[in-house]
């Protein structure tokens, strides 16, 4: 629909200011962090501390998308209101863009609760996998379950990450591990994404772990993911990126190629798990075939940091994982910075390594072991988060165009957000122009 534009006479300037109709309205943020000014490259180096704070400021949107941002005086100037328009106070407090989730495999069946004894014990990840447990434990009850009930318990998943500020999350699927239980799952996702607020990027994760009937074929497997799986998700149209878990144990560096080269050839765009545990050569990788984002990266190489400081790609590290599976060395995210990786932040919220849908967990846990700053935090779970999902020209800032998923948190000043640690501190949330939390 085109603007009517209204005409008005500026009393102080003489002259005509056009008028800017809207139908949701927010006043008095005492900080709008807006990350603006980077969305057509990410964040890198000394710009992730560019938070864009305006004081006192304001938002305007009209059918879900940013008309106007300033200050309230400004925009109390500037905006027409409308009979219906909905006026939020935001009452001096923190306002930030909605919070974007870019590693998430959040549709999948059962818990795995049992694990944490044997965690706490030291028994590693990759064993507990090797055994049949881990992801297999998931695959068992996620094959079992049909694709309403896989919808039924990522619904309630999506309803706790969006009542903390998650406004777009990309969904992963790979605990089907056969072509039917592959597109059961990206069809969940793509149920979900038409029917609950949060955004979703769906992502194929055929390539998640070698399930049991494989166990002594592998390469088989690889095979079955080219020559069954990517066709059937591409023919139905369910998933935008594909994605593979490269780990000693899982899949090789030369078996990530061939599944991630036949993907690109398709259209699918990329993301890796790379150099989680293992320095296997992931982040290499990802730089050498284009991928969006390689993920994790612990215990990335040196060669890998410089590759990726090149690359397009973005870093999104999940040092939520790296807390819950009680690793020693966390991704070295002020290396990446210092050498100019464009760095995003992620929950990679899982049954397993990271059962963490909380990005302000995430927040507070980046400051305070990868020694990020708090602007440079909100950074990477808004704007670079969104680059890292190819969402950057729609959400991930506070800027006219973009849609109006906005945050109000009870805070005074953005790094209380980080400050307090462990708890929910989001007020309201608005997707679309809409308030989905708080009244
Ligand atoms: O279920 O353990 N790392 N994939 C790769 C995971 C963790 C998810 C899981
Ligand atoms: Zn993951």
């Amino acid at each position: 629909m085109k603007w009517k534009a209204v005409y008005m006479v500026n009393p102080h300037r003489g002259d005509i200011m056009e008028k800017i109709k809207a139908d949701f309205l927010l006043l008095n943020a005492g900080q709008l962090v807006t990350v603006a000014g980077n969305s057509d490259h990410p964040k890198r180096g000394k710009e992730l501390n560019e938070i864009g704070v305006i004081a006192d400021g304001a938002v305007a949107a009209r059918d879900g998308v940013i008309v106007a941002v300033g200050t309230t005086d400004e925009l109390q100037k500037r905006v027409e209101l409308t009979n219906g328009t909905v006026c939020v106070d935001a009452c001096g407090k923190v306002v930030l863009p909605g919070l974007v989730d870019p590693h998430t495999h959040v549709v999948f069946a059962g818990s795995r609760e049992h694990e944490l004894e044997m965690k706490i014990k030291g028994v590693p990840y990759l064993d507990i996998l090797a055994a049949g447990g881990g992801i297999l434990d998931t695959v068992r009850s996620t094959r079992a379950a049909s694709r309403e009930q896989l919808v039924q318990v990522a619904r309630k998943y999506l309803d706790q990450m969006l009542a903390q500020g998650t406004t777009t999350a990309e969904a992963k699927s790979g605990y089907g591990l056969t072509v039917e239980d592959e597109v059961k799952t990206l069809e969940a996702i793509r149920e979900l994404n038409n029917s609950h607020p949060v955004d979703l990027v769906p992502t194929f994760l055929g390539a998640h772990a070698i399930p049991e009937e494989y166990k002594e074929n592998p390469d088989g497997f690889v095979d079955l993911v080219i020559e069954e799986m990517l066709p059937a998700v591409k023919e139905k149209g369910l998933a935008e990126f594909c994605d593979i878990f490269c780990e000693q144990g899982v899949f090789s560096v030369e078996q990530s190629r061939r599944i991630l080269l036949k993907a690109k050839e398709m259209g699918f765009k990329l993301k890796i798990h790379a150099d989680e545990m293992v320095p296997l050569g992931g982040a290499e990788l990802a730089a050498e075939l284009g991928a969006t984002s390689a993920d994790h990266l612990m215990v990335v190489s040196e060669r890998g940091i410089e590759m990726l400081a090149a690359s397009s790609t973005v870093a999104v590290l999940l040092p939520a994982t790296t807390f819950c599976v009680m690793g020693e060395r966390y991704a070295p995210a002020r290396k990446m910075i210092e050498k100019g990786v464009a760095v995003a932040l992620s929950t990679d919220f899982n049954p397993g390594s990271s059962p963490v849908n909380s990005l302000q967990i995430v927040m507070g846990i980046a400051c305070r072991q990868l020694k990020m700053t708090p602007a440079e935090v909100i950074s990477a779970v808004t704007i670079n988060a969104a680059h890292a999902i190819g969402r950057a020209d729609s959400v991930g800032s506070i800027e006219v165009g973009k849609k109006a998923d906005l945050v109000i948190f009870d805070a005074r000043d953005y790094r209380y957000l980080m400050y307090r640690f462990g708890t929910n501190l989001v007020e309201r949330v608005v997707k679309s122009g809409r308030l989905v939390i708080g009244g």
